[in-house]
């Protein structure tokens, strides 16, 4: 039984990758950072007890910036395969926490690397690295693919350059088998709530059932090749597999702005919205109501009406320095990998609205019968 390791299985490609691995027999064991409360949302329906027996998953405490825990834990799980997913992957945020972003996302892989060298376990160990088409950057071609050069854009892109490079680097020093996987944007239902597309698909759900106003958003007219994550995370895990280790770009090939994606989230509910203005005055508005489609999916007919602006810009959410277009070409993933996203943008828009309504709906429901917060300061 193959066994793997991964960091940042709390997150959004972590919780995917674990169910992928554990259906396909592997033994899964997992790199947490501790936390003041659970965050374990996206892998409880993995877990068992440590104490039932043949247990094929398990959690480790862990963290990137700690280089003696991960040598610890890579001696102890002496893994076949590492997937280092761990991140403080905002781009945003990372504006704010430069220096922090520095050391988990380019030093801490490093620090993965150095203690699979350091255990002797260059032979054993193959290690995939989360790269990104962030370090496409500033555009200098398109569509990117390998070898359209990289011009990060944030420190969190200058970050994860260091990650790429130090894996290519000891694949070619020490003959090990690293490979960076330059994935595009990944969505799904459970992807973190602050990235835009689950931002817009919770505020749209909200906005449909009565419960929000507006959605407030920044750069509008950025573009993005969007996939679904459950169709990334089996790239991770074929690009593992190979006789080489190698470099792959895995995209869709498509590309969409912000606002078409926003479009498309109210679309799916029935909602026709409009945008107008330029730049900060940029406003959506709901231009037509498919009422047959709204009843259908137990949406607040009487919260909404035509012309009233759901969608805003509030130039907070700008970024120093943006990325403006990204649009990939994965044809060599195709090709040696025979990988190929199911899902298309439109099915992951449904899928992402779909259980966001739905789990606004079922947070709206406890709250109506008072079970929805413990209020610890009455
Ligand atoms: P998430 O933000 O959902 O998850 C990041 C994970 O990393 C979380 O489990 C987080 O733990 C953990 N983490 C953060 N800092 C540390 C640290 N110092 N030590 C240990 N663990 C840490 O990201 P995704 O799942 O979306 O992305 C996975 C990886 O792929 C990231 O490296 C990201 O940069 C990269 N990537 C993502 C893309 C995407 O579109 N999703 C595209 C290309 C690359 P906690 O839960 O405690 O915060
Ligand atoms: P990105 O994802 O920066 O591409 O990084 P994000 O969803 O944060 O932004 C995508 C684009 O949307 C614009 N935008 C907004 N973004 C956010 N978060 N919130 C807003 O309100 C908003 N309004 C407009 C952004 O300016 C940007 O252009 C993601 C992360 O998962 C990285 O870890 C990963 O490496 C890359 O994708 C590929």
């Amino acid at each position: 039984m193959k066994k793997a390791l991964i960091t940042g299985i709390t997150g959004q490609d972590g919780a995917y990758l674990a169910e992928f691995l554990l259906k396909k027999g592997y033994e899964v064991h997992g790199v947490k950072r501790r936390s003041s409360l659970l965050n374990t949302d996206r892998i409880d329906h993995l877990y068992h007890d440590p104490h039932e027996p043949d247990v094929k998953f398990r959690l480790h405490y862990g963290d990137l910036t700690d280089s003696t825990n991960l040598i610890r834990l890579i001696q102890e799980v002496q893994p076949d395969e590492i997937y280092n997913l761990a991140a403080q992957s905002h781009v945003k945020v990372s504006f704010e926490t430069p220096e922090y972003t520095a050391n988990a996302d380019g030093v801490g892989v490093l620090r993965i690397l150095e203690a699979v060298r350091l255990l002797d376990l260059t032979k054993k160990t193959r290690i995939y690295q989360a790269s990104t088409s962030e370090l496409y950057g500033l555009v200098q071609a398109v569509p990117q693919s390998e070898p359209t050069p990289f011009y990060p854009r944030s420190p969190y892109a200058v970050a994860k350059l260091y990650g790429y490079w130090i894996v290519v680097n000891y694949r070619e020093a020490y003959g090990m088998y690293a490979c960076n996987g330059i994935l595009f944007n990944h969505e799904s239902p459970i992807r973190g709530e602050t990235f835009v597309t689950r931002k817009i698909t919770r505020a749209a759900s909200k906005i449909a059932l009565g419960l929000q106003n507006c959605l407030y958003v920044g750069n509008l007219s950025a573009q993005r090749d969007w996939g679904h994550a459950k169709d990334y995370v089996e790239a991770m895990w074929l690009m593992l597999q190979q006789e080489t280790a190698e470099d792959f770009v895995i995209a869709t090939g498509i590309t969409t702005t912000v606002r078409d994606f926003i479009r498309m989230a109210f679309i799916e509910l029935g909602i026709e919205v409009e945008f107008s203005g330029k730049d900060e005055n940029e406003r959506g508005v709901i231009i037509d109501i498919d009422e047959e489609r709204a009843l259908a999916l137990g949406l607040n007919l009487d919260a909404l009406r035509f012309g009233q602006t759901v969608v805003k810009v509030d130039p907070r959410y700008f970024r120093a320095t943006e990325v403006d277009l990204l649009i990939g070409d994965a044809t060599k993933a195709y090709t040696k990998l025979g990988w190929k996203p199911k899902y298309d943008l439109q099915a992951l828009v449904t899928d992402m609205v779909i259980a966001d309504l739905h789990l606004v709906k079922k947070d709206e429901y406890l709250k109506k019968g008072g079970f929805n917060t413990l209020n610890y300061f009455e």
